[in-house]
């Protein structure tokens, strides 16, 4: 088990002290505690990393562009956020469990889940989304900060399970919930942490502050460093560069095995940004101005990783290239499927509401059978 850590926050809110193993321009930089759990990354690993980034940021540019050609109804870009998804994500096991807000594709990528799955709900085809079980990753959630309570419920219920600090790695677990920084405001986060700090609960709140909850940046929510509030909730809390997917993969590792090994909760804050609009409903140059955005891609996570491969030997032309070709495969089955999803029948509405027959159910299906079939009369 590794020792819990004190928080690494300075009283001033952004940008303030940060883990940070790789800088913008793809140099590796040591750290004492962080350092040598990202120092046994293969080359698969890294490259699989890279991988993972370059298709979900193809993969959210093509669901861009779908809602604008009017395909879907809205989409919630991820894009400038990969790093601290995809890095956090390869820390985890299969038995861990995730449960994420409405913006995690990077996530999801990493888990498995076939990007494709997550556009019914953003086409309004189907009401929630996949099976969590399947991957052990948790449909979307649109009420901000819900989750984080569901996630130390579940967590709760883990440790009860006994999946929590037996030293089996194939039994231990932990639970991750990922949220915004607009979510450390609502009640239900601050009532997850008190609830994970008062159990113990095996769980790691990772909170990507990409700097704005919509319009309000969050320097208006906070006086400090969100980092430092999980300090006040009684847990070790550690800030991140988010843009670094080594940092953030470092910084997961060592939460993770905490929560599995009987150690608790971690309060991890990813300092990143939201490159794009926060759904594209919003205009984002209503409420901040280009010099901003202009900064943040000069901390791309892709570019730099990419530049850590190159200078390293680690990745040539011809491996890039094929990253770029599978993006591409990936952007057209995305649009196909997209373009070939058929709303349900209105009676699906009706098929996952008991898990067995019920008569008011009945009664209403056929209700609503008979309501449809007037209209045929109608017709005639
Ligand atoms: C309980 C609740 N209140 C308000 C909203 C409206 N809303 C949708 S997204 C959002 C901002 C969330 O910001 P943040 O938590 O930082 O996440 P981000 O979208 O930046 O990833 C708000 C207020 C909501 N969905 N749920």
């Amino acid at each position: 088990m590794t020792e819990p850590l004190t928080a690494i926050v300075g009283p001033e809110a952004a940008p303030g002290p940060q883990v940070q193993l790789l800088d913008p321009q793809g140099r590796r930089h040591d750290h004492p505690l962080y350092g040598p759990l990202a120092a046994g990354l293969t080359t698969d690993q890294l490259r699989t990393m890279y991988r993972d980034m370059v298709l979900t940021r193809a993969f959210d540019t093509a669901a861009t562009a779908l809602q604008r050609q009017g395909e879907l109804g809205l989409w919630p870009p991820c894009q400038g956020q990969e790093g601290a998804q995809v890095g956090s994500a390869h820390a985890l096991r299969p038995r861990d469990f995730v449960f994420p807000s409405y913006r995690e594709h990077g996530v999801a990528q990493v888990r498995g889940l076939d990007l494709r799955e997550l556009l019914p709900v953003f086409r309004g085809t189907r009401h929630g989304g996949w099976d969590p079980r399947t991957h052990n990753f948790h449909i979307y959630t649109f009420v901000i900060g819900a989750h984080t309570l569901h996630a130390v419920g579940y967590a709760m219920g883990v440790q009860r399970d006994g999946d929590v600090g037996t030293g089996d790695p194939a039994r231990d677990r932990a639970v991750v919930a990922y949220f915004g920084d607009g979510a450390t405001s609502q009640g239900d986060t601050n009532e997850a942490l008190v609830f994970a700090a008062s159990t113990n609960a095996p769980v790691v709140f990772f909170c990507q502050n990409n700097q704005w909850a919509i319009s309000v940046p969050s320097t208006t929510q906070s006086r400090v460093p969100l980092a430092s509030r999980g300090g006040g909730f009684g847990m070790p809390s550690v800030r991140v560069d988010g843009n670094d997917v080594l940092a953030c993969y470092a910084v997961a590792t060592e939460a993770l095995e905490r929560a599995r090994s009987g150690g608790g909760p971690t309060f991890i804050e990813a300092v990143t940004y939201r490159m794009g609009a926060h759904t594209t409903s919003d205009d984002p140059t209503r409420y901040r101005d280009r010099a901003e955005e202009d900064l943040w891609r000069t901390r791309d996570p892709i570019t730099r990783l990419r530049a850590h491969l190159e200078a390293e030997g680690l990745a040539d032309e011809a491996f890039v290239a094929g990253v770029d070709d599978d993006a591409a495969a990936l952007v057209a089955e995305v649009r196909a499927f997209a373009r070939g999803l058929e709303p349900p029948p209105h009676s699906a509405m009706f098929d996952h509401v008991y898990t067995a027959a019920h008569p008011l159910i009945d009664a209403e299906r056929a209700e609503q059978a008979a309501f449809e079939a007037s209209f045929a009369e109608a017709d005639q």
